[in-house]
């Protein structure tokens, strides 16, 4: 199939699912198409069978705002009939899915066969998406879609509370390459960072409020309070950083805490991980604790939204309600406390990420794929 595939570039959540997506479906002799506004951070070197098509928006002195959503629609007209495109599948609901409905309208009878696929991540629903100003643009636009997929149960029963949806969202969960994220030796990191063989705690975020950063800072303050030698990797960066320093600050630690910014490989560090803490305030899947987990560190996260369909408590680690900072440090300082506890958890931990192995759910895409582009035949009568 040539497949067109639309996401953001970033570091985390839906660009790396869909990069990741991407890589695995080219593997499999299918022809991907990448269109985004800048390069995907996960699309770090040539790939055979994949093609890369950056957003051309041209700013005017008129534009305050330049409007994206229609670069980025033309940009999807040209895929689609110089490409040949089989199916579009958009990451991340807005602006995406509006634009492929309107490249769509634009194609007319030329674009009846391309099922337009929208993969719904989190925040498209459960913040950006469900403000007033986006509202019943998304709603309409998700409506308008041949398939719509959800990363978790979470985020489907979400969608259809916060939204009018009268299409069947397909569950088609988040997935981790085994073989990457996999604990390895890393002795000399290890040994530069902890020379007293201190335990690593580790935080790998994009660093904004729902990430609850400085509250890891202070959960971990809490574990070396009771004893626990510890160091604490806090690995991204973004709008609480500074928060993060300051709590670092006022609680005396700065000492055992780095901010290492954001990093490419984030198995190396995982592979020197003894625990995983991940407090969010929402979270619709949880991509950076199934990492950990396929690393075997154990986590511990709160208990909202997706989170307890990857992490299982008292089995992967624990989860504690939202903000209860004593909570997370005492199960903290339970894990890093009991050395077989810890092996438990964390042969747990990786036998969990084993249910989401990349490959399997790759096939689960390209049987979605073919039972979406069959509907749409059936439709339209051809
Ligand atoms: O919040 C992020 O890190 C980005 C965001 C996104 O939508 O791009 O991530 C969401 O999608 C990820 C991949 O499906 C999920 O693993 C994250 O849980 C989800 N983030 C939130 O719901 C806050």
């Amino acid at each position: 199939m040539n497949i067109g595939i639309v996401c953001y570039p970033t570091f985390g959540g839906s660009g790396v699912v869909a990069t990741e997506l991407a890589k695995g479906l080219a593997q499999r002799d299918h022809n991907v198409h990448i269109l985004s506004y800048a390069r995907p951070a996960r699309l770090d070197t040539f790939r055979t069978n994949i093609s890369y098509h950056e957003v051309n928006l041209n700013t005017y002195p008129l534009f305050e705002f330049p409007p994206y959503d229609l670069a980025l629609a033309n940009q999807m007209v040209s895929l689609i009939e110089y490409e040949d495109i089989d199916v579009l599948h958009v990451h991340y609901a807005v602006p995406h899915a509006t634009s492929a409905f309107l490249a769509k309208q634009i194609m007319g009878e030329k674009a009846a066969h391309v099922p337009i696929i929208t993969t719904l991540h989190g925040t498209d629903i459960t913040i950006v998406g469900s403000d007033p100003s986006f509202k019943e643009v998304v709603d309409f636009s998700i409506n308008q879609s041949d398939g719509v997929t959800a990363v978790s149960e979470y985020l489907k029963k979400e969608t259809y509370d916060r939204f009018d949806i009268r299409k069947d969202i397909k569950v088609i969960p988040n997935f981790i390459d085994l073989d990457r994220f996999k604990k390895s030796d890393k002795l000399h990191f290890k040994k530069a960072i902890c020379p007293n063989d201190e335990k690593v705690v580790v935080h790998v975020s994009n660093f904004r409020e729902v990430k609850r950063v400085p509250e890891v800072v202070s959960v971990f303050a809490k574990i070396l309070e009771n004893d626990i030698q510890a160091k604490l990797l806090l690995v991204g960066d973004g709008p609480d950083r500074q928060k993060a320093e300051r709590r670092c600050r006022d609680l005396g630690i700065c000492s055992e805490v780095r901010f290492l910014g954001k990093q490419e490989n984030v198995e190396e560090i995982l592979s020197i991980a003894d625990l995983f803490l991940i407090p969010s305030g929402s979270e619709t899947f949880g991509l950076a604790a199934l990492e950990a987990m396929s690393c075997s560190v154990p986590v511990i996260s709160s208990n909202i939204g997706g989170l307890p369909e990857v992490n299982i408590h008292g089995e992967t680690g624990y989860l504690c309600d939202l903000d209860d900072v004593e909570c997370m440090a005492e199960y903290g300082v339970k894990i890093l406390g009991d050395e077989n506890l810890h092996q438990e958890l964390a042969q747990n931990a990786r036998k969990r990420a084993e249910k989401f192995e990349m490959s399997g759910i790759i096939t689960r895409y390209e049987q979605y794929y073919q039972v979406v582009r069959e509907q749409l035949m059936e439709r339209s009568g051809a």
